[in-house]
């Protein structure tokens, strides 16, 4: 009988934090006073320290439950509602791990090279990207996420309004880049301006980041 094999990715290719079986919450990738140029320090410790570590935690919960359901010690019953917790909190937990990658502390030059002419030929320019990417942002109710994502029927980028952290609508969308526009994410400083951050977001993307993800996706 084949053995069973516990991963079948290994750790270093995950986009997120996962070590030894356990969801786990990576460090920011800059100081969080490096951001202010668009957002307060006390916002990303905030929103990093807490909100995001809360989507660990809770898909880390989800996944030990539904473990305990597959093995037959809890009832098979618990499991919808497990599911529903793990692809909220995990979804969190993704677009969290894309989000700080996503914001450079430095103010960006446009794209250039591969990136720039995918954006060209998904949006015809880089204006009529951002036309659509602040519409569709400040377009989310409630709260949710404004994601640059590929499209895997015609492989053009498409932006896509996510609704809480798993409602995308469109399967197999791999995400880009994302902005977080719940509430936690801008308000210290931002306060109802969501217009204002999104604009001050667009300015400081990492696009040598999104450059990354879109070319390590043509590889596959
Ligand atoms: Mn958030």
């Amino acid at each position: 009988m084949r053995e069973v094999i516990p991963r079948i990715m290994d750790e270093k290719e995950t986009t997120c934090g996962y070590e030894n079986g356990e969801y786990v919450l990576p460090p920011l990738p800059y100081a969080a006073e490096d951001l202010s140029e668009v957002l307060d320090a006390e916002t990303v410790l905030l929103h990093h320290d807490k909100h995001h570590a809360a989507y660990v935690a809770g898909a880390n919960s989800a996944a030990g439950v539904l473990r305990r359901i597959a093995k037959g010690d809890l009832a098979a019953e618990l499991a919808p509602s497990a599911m529903e917790q793990l692809a909220f909190n995990l979804g969190g937990h993704v677009l969290h791990c894309l989000y700080w990658k996503s914001l450079s502390p430095e103010q960006q030059e446009t794209p250039v090279g591969t990136l720039a002419s995918a954006i060209n030929a998904s949006f015809g320019s880089m204006e009529g990207f951002e036309r659509i990417f602040r519409a569709v942002t400040l377009g989310v109710q409630g709260s949710g996420w404004g994601v640059l994502g590929l499209d895997p029927v015609s492989g053009l980028l498409r932006i896509f309004g996510v609704q809480r952290h798993q409602d995308i609508f469109v399967p197999g969308v791999q995400p880009l880049m994302a902005c977080d526009v719940w509430e936690h994410a801008y308000y210290l400083r931002y306060h109802s301006n969501r217009a204002g951050y999104v604009d001050n977001f667009l300015k400081h993307i990492d696009w040598n980041n999104t450059q990354q993800r879109l070319t390590s996706l043509s590889h596959e």
